[in-house]
């Protein structure tokens, strides 16, 4: 390719190319020039959020320099390539990132201290990319991470939402959701507008067969909408390599449809249909582990599967090889079922569009894809009713049932008596109306189905894809527990703690090998050592402390234990556990003399976390924890000895800030619920103890840390279906101590108790399906535990530390390697003689 460029043209190419800055004086050079010309700000009027906008543009020029390289390595190494599709992709904030990934943090400090600002004040000015809800958006983004770090060739597909999730504000103790407006300055995306894609919805499907004799199928006479790409560069730590994130943008069709209504005179209706495809990509659905079958959300859907399909089938075309390679270049990985429409579509280009033939086409579609299923929640396993498909896509719909007929045909050759295995595998529901289970599609679609921790995926196994394992054998399904980036998640976080880390085990390291972290452990009676251990974690409270103050208006105090509950507000979850402990705990100090009260160890309770907005018992939690709050932080008995925070609008930043500083936190779903976790991880990665059940990846980090160093309480899963039953057909009651929580709650402690009578309910009446009762005593007996535990503060720190040791096994480095090695077969490239040339220059 570059020999066919004349000598003279790659001369001044080369010359003129950008370098990118690496001092002090170059980066503020790069700042200014940028504040002044492209902002148009001077001097005189260059606030924090132009030195941000300044600083950012400034390091987005030097990511590009590096994401072109790396784009041009990827293509000229040939190499096969992972796509990850994700509907979610929660990134937080990029600068921070970005500065530390290329190593430049410090020189941005400097710089920007000569220009009369803060770094941390620059950094905070920056709006969170929230284009996901809790944990599964979050883990795409933490994979993306690891995925550059590591040298892979992966490209994430996904959708660029105009509002990310919500703002959560609290108004009289209830949520209010805010929408979250996030493109109006955002240096971190690229439009590509010459890189878009046509995606059909609608019309009908016409079959025949031309002059030749073959059977043609034609989807035509449909709507066409325009999926735009915008392209977010993704830099690994330590390394050249700049991976992309691309995020598809819907708009109207330029094609002759439109014209033809603005030709006559429509105009008005021709605007309506403009703003009807911005639609799709306007907004992401706020639910978390829910399906609620909206049609947009399956337009959604089509729209970003067809869009990213056509995209890799245009790149892996160019390299001009057959089609029977096309799973030695291609690995794509579904996160969760939203994605499995690219099943169906990859089917219907082979074979509608390049003419394969059908088994030849559907060989390569289940060699290239993997599954990742996220949930074994019931109402949260996507189904779509086939008369909305029918409506919207309907050549899928007929290429879905091709697909169930000969895997059904299949089913019933190896298994010829089993007529009700047939029923249950089937990827159509026989209800009113027919369904699409959108989950077996994915199974059958896949080469690999895995879980996201080992009693997951081994639940998974034995519970809603029993049968698939009866079909497939155990083979088809894996484990890869999940992982979190420990750049972000430590180094970003909480600097002092990773400085301190590396100053004990002689290097930076264990960033990337974070097995390394095992070097701590013969320090665990360094008094030294632990001295400085234990300030960082009060210098993080005391961080907490003042945002409390700011963002509350009412202190804490930094030395009282902190104990903080942090994630989406779900049932499962078991919020509702945590505050009746709480009000359990006020209780008792309401009974204490003044004497027993000395001997307790304060308590600051941290909640936070949002609620679909149409999840009206989540709601309710949120409430009774704001009104608990209001009562308990001004009741002069209590004083110091408890304070209820309700964090508003938790996020990833507000994360970075609040994990550092916890001494607990509460990981207490319903054993069997959570699949995984993974703020779990985060927390004790940053010193922090757990209290949990054993559930998802709290049992892991128990064989990791060691039995001594978490707090584990609860029923264990296999007994859960167990007591479920028994609450309904034994001689059940409510734990008494739980009971006289409930009575209290009643006699208005908390406001008007009506408000919060169907969370009593649910439990008392309702068969308590999440076992808060059961659960009970073993919480508050464990949490009593903790109380006596934090008392020996050395013994304490023993633990924090010997548990930050024991952490390596949870980054998702890891977890990329072990998903790279048995699902998507790719290599890392070398990126070794880039390296080379970037020292000598
Ligand atoms: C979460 C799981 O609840 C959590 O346990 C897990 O750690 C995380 O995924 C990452 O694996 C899920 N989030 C969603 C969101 C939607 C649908 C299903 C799940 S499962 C919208």
């Amino acid at each position: 390719v570059e020999s066919s460029i004349p000598e003279h043209m790659r001369e001044a190419w080369k010359k003129f190319s950008p370098k990118g800055f690496t001092t002090k004086d170059e980066f503020e050079s790069e700042a200014v020039k940028h504040i002044e010309t492209t902002l148009a700000r001077s001097l005189f009027n260059c606030d924090e959020l132009a030195a941000y906008s300044g600083t950012a543009l400034a390091f987005r020029d030097r990511l590009i320099i590096d994401w072109n390289k790396t784009q041009q390595r990827q293509s000229f190494a040939d190499q096969k390539r992972l796509y990850y599709l994700s509907l979610e992709f929660l990134m937080g904030r990029a600068l921070d990132n970005a500065m530390l990934n290329v190593g430049l943090k410090n020189v941005a400090k400097d710089g920007l201290a000569d220009l009369g600002f803060r770094i941390e004040d620059i950094i905070a000015q920056e709006h969170d990319a929230a284009l996901g809800n809790g944990g599964l958006g979050r883990l795409a983004a933490c994979f993306l991470d690891s995925m550059a770090t590591l040298n892979y060739a992966a490209w994430g597909y996904g959708l660029r939402y105009r509002y990310g999730i919500f703002k959560q504000e609290i108004q009289d103790g209830y949520q209010v959701e805010i929408p979250d407006y996030w493109l109006d300055f955002n240096p971190w995306e690229f439009p590509r507008h010459d890189v878009s894609v046509d995606v059909q919805f609608y019309g009908w499907v016409n079959k025949y067969t031309n002059d030749e004799g073959k059977q043609i199928v034609s989807w035509q006479d449909g709507e066409i909408v325009t999926a735009t790409a915008y392209d977010v560069p993704v830099p690994g730590y330590g390394t050249p390599t700049v991976n992309n994130l691309r995020l598809w943008s819907s708009k109207a069709s330029s094609g002759e449809f439109d014209f033809a209504k603005f030709n006559s005179g429509e105009y008005e209706s021709a605007v309506a249909d403009e703003q009807r495809a911005e639609t799709i990509s306007a907004v992401l659905y706020p639910n978390d582990n829910l399906e609620r079958g909206k049609e947009l959300r399956l337009k959604q859907q089509y729209f970003w599967c067809a869009a990213s399909l056509h995209d890799i089938v245009r790149r892996f075309k160019k390299s001009k090889r057959k089609w029977s390679e096309f799973s030695d270049q291609v690995a794509i990985q579904l996160n969760d079922t939203h994605p499995t429409l690219a099943i169906v579509e990859l089917q219907r280009i082979l074979v509608d569009m390049e003419g394969l033939g059908w088994d030849e086409a559907w060989t390569i579609v289940t060699s290239t894809f993997g599954y990742t299923n996220h949930t074994v929640l019931p109402e949260a396993l996507e189904k779509w009713s086939v008369p909305l498909i029918q409506n919207l896509l309907p050549r899928h719909l007929q290429i879905i049932y091709e697909i169930n007929l000969q895997f059904l045909q299949s089913v019933e050759k190896r298994f010829p008596k089993d007529r009700d295995l047939l029923g249950r595998v089937s990827i159509i529901e026989e209800s009113q109306p027919k369904m699409v289970r959108m989950a077996y599609l994915a199974i059958i679609g896949s080469h690999k189905v895995n879980g996201v921790a080992e009693l997951h995926s081994d639940l998974i196994k034995t519970t809603i894809f029993k049968d698939f394992v009866k079909v497939y054998g155990p083979d088809k399904f894996t484990n890869v527990t999940n992982g979190i980036t420990p750049r972000r998640w430590l180094h970003q976080a909480n600097p002092r703690l990773s400085e301190l880390i590396a100053s004990k085990i002689g290097s930076y390291e264990f960033l990337k090998d974070l097995t390394l972290l095992n070097k701590l452990e013969p320090f665990v009676d360094d008094k030294e050592f632990k001295k400085e251990w234990a300030e960082i974690k009060y210098a993080n409270k005391v961080r907490l402390a003042q945002h409390i103050q700011t963002t509350k208006g009412y202190s804490v105090n930094p030395k009282a234990l902190f104990d903080i509950q942090v994630k989406r507000i779900h049932e499962y979850k078991r919020q509702q556990l945590n505050i009746f402990g709480v009000i359990h705990r006020y209780m008792a100090i309401k009974s204490m003399s003044p004497e027993e009260r000395k001997k307790l160890v304060p308590r600051v309770s941290v909640f936070g976390g949002k609620a679909a907005p149409g999840y009206w018992m989540a709601k309710t939690i949120i409430h009774l924890i704001n009104k608990v709050g209001e009562v308990v932080n001004k009741d002069p008995d209590v004083g110091d000895l408890l304070k209820v925070v309700f964090l508003e609008d938790y996020n990833v930043s507000k994360a970075e800030i609040i994990v550092p500083a916890s001494d607990i936190s509460e990981h207490i779903s319903t054993a069997g619920t959570e699949a995984s976790g993974t703020s779990n991880m985060k927390f004790v990665l940053n010193g922090g103890m757990i209290i949990g059940t054993l559930d998802g990846a709290n049992i892991e980090i128990t064989r990791e840390i060691g039995e001594q160093n978490i707090f584990l309480f609860g029923n264990l899963s296999e007994d859960v279906e167990d007591l479920r039953h028994h609450h309904f057909y034994g001689d059940y009651k409510v734990n008494p101590e739980l009971v006289k929580v409930f009575d209290c709650i009643k006699k208005g402690t908390f406001g008007d108790e009506g408000a919060f009578g169907a969370l009593i309910s649910g439990i008392v009446e309702h068969g308590d399906y999440y076992l808060v009762s059961d659960d009970f005593n073993s919480y508050c007996q464990t949490q009593d535990l903790i109380d006596e535990a934090y008392k020996d503060q050395d013994a304490w720190v023993t633990k924090s530390i010997t548990s930050v040791a024991r952490m390596g096994f949870f980054t998702s480095d890891r977890c990329i390697n072990e998903y790279a090695d048995t699902i998507w077969n790719i290599e890392p490239l070398d990126v070794a003689e880039e390296k080379e040339v970037r020292a000598r220059t």
